[in-house]
């Protein structure tokens, strides 16, 4: 046995009765990426031009559908876009699913995508994503379109159990998408998923069961994942129907839309319940390109920016060099503690600088500028701290505990000033 395969099987044994919230997981380092978790919400907006689709719909005069619905359509297009980058990107660019680095408490990472449409209606796009928490790890983010007033901003945390041959992970946390212009908001929520091919240590990312996208003008969107042999034979395969709203979602049979294929692949779209013979592309993932977003130079960046806190433990990673890991991650983590203890002692706690958290005991429907509340109530959501997606009417939900939210600061964010 090779001594990689042998720290592979060892790293197995370690993880059969895993059951926690990641970061504590021990790697090895052939299985690192160089690359933050803080950095992942930018995965939200590689096709801007999807994200920012909806605010040019028009409502034409021999449209059936109501132009509401047809920004539905628009948005669910953006969020299957958004999977192939999320889930597939590290297999493709590196070989396998890695193990992003852990971020630090209050770990920044800043960017934004210029605007490339040929109209020049698009500006520019930023995004800001913090670490906001340690313990349970959650990375809190916003990306924003000042010039046609669109903003998504969310936060989200996972918890993994192991089973016989595969890593499951629960999301926690949500995404709220807002189009100011239209007056439309819309509830994401983030899909649960399993990596396979641990043992045989080339691990992947499988998208499971459901999530939901709900809109604020009623309409609904339920996707269901499934991998190798459900719905098509193939991987990463999902079926999305639109229903007029929620109660509607009971009956299959009255889907609005239906669209089914491959996320990471094609799709089409169908009015109905099932896919007709002739049914139109709704995506292609290998046609278009994602856009990458800029992001300063590492010498410009501050010393809480992701790529230059990580800067030397990430050359340690792509030079293989397992001990200088080691060292340079031990450096962080030694001055992480010692801010803990500082912070002790002078009684005081870690200031957040862009997101609030809120505590929703304290909202109404009325008291909820988000819209939060109302949308999870209209989709049957659970708002408490449960797995993303629970239902209002889950076993899970019954006697789970109040969450709290992490909501993006507009103000903090505009008084900031950040040069991009
Ligand atoms: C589970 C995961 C860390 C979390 C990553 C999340 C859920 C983070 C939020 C993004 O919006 C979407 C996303 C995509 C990733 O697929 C998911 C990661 C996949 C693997 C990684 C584990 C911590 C790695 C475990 C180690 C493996 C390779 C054995």
């Amino acid at each position: 046995m090779s001594s990689t395969s042998a720290t592979w099987t060892s790293f197995i044994k370690s993880i059969a009765s895993y059951n926690g919230d990641l970061s504590s997981l021990t790697a090895p380092p052939f299985i690192l990426s160089p690359t933050s978790l803080v950095e992942y919400p930018q995965y939200w907006s590689e096709h801007v031009d999807l994200f920012l689709a909806p605010n040019f719909i028009r409502q034409e005069a021999n449209d059936i559908d109501a132009v509401e619905l047809k920004h539905m359509v628009a948005v669910l297009r953006w969020f299957i876009s958004t999977l192939k980058s999320q889930y597939c990107s590290r297999a493709e660019s590196l070989g396998g699913e890695k193990k992003p680095l852990n971020p630090f408490l209050g770990e920044l990472f800043l960017g934004k995508w210029t605007d490339q449409s040929a109209s020049k209606q698009h500006g520019d796009t930023l995004l800001v994503s913090e670490q906001v928490s340690h313990h349970p790890p959650i990375t809190a983010y916003a990306i924003e379109n000042k010039t046609n007033k669109t903003v998504l901003q969310g936060y989200n945390g996972v918890r993994a159990f192991m089973s016989t041959t595969a890593l499951n992970v629960r999301q926690y946390g949500h995404a709220l998408l807002e189009y100011q212009n239209l007056k439309e908001t819309y509830l994401i929520t983030l899909p649960p998923l399993h990596i396979e091919g641990i043992l045989m240590a080339a691990p992947f990312v499988e998208l499971e069961q459901k999530s939901y996208i709900q809109s604020s003008a009623g309409y609904v969107a339920v996707i269901e994942y499934s991998g190798k042999g459900y719905f098509s034979g193939k991987s990463n395969s999902f079926k999305a129907r639109i229903f007029k709203d929620i109660r509607e979602a009971q009956d299959k049979t009255k889907a609005l839309y239906t669209i089914s294929g491959q996320w990471s692949g094609v799709s089409k779209i169908s009015r109905g319940n099932t896919l007709a013979s002739d049914a139109q592309v709704f995506y292609d993932a290998n046609a278009q390109k994602a856009q990458p977003l800029s992001v300063k130079p590492i010498e410009e960046q501050g010393p809480l920016e992701s790529r230059r806190a990580w800067q030397k433990v990430a050359d340690a990673i792509r030079a293989n060099d397992y001990n200088l890991i080691h060292q340079e991650k031990s450096i962080i983590e030694n001055e992480q503690r010692e801010l803990r203890k500082k912070e002790q002692a002078d009684n005081t706690t870690w200031k957040q600088k862009f997101f609030d958290e809120i505590d929703y005991k304290s909202l109404t429907e009325d008291t909820d500028e988000t819209g939060y509340i109302k949308l999870a109530k209209m989709a049957n959501l659970s708002h408490k701290n449960v797995p993303s997606g629970t239902k209002q009417d889950s076993s899970k939900e019954q006697g789970a505990e109040e969450a709290s939210h992490w909501r993006f600061n507009q103000e903090k964010f505009d008084t900031a000033k950040l040069a991009f």
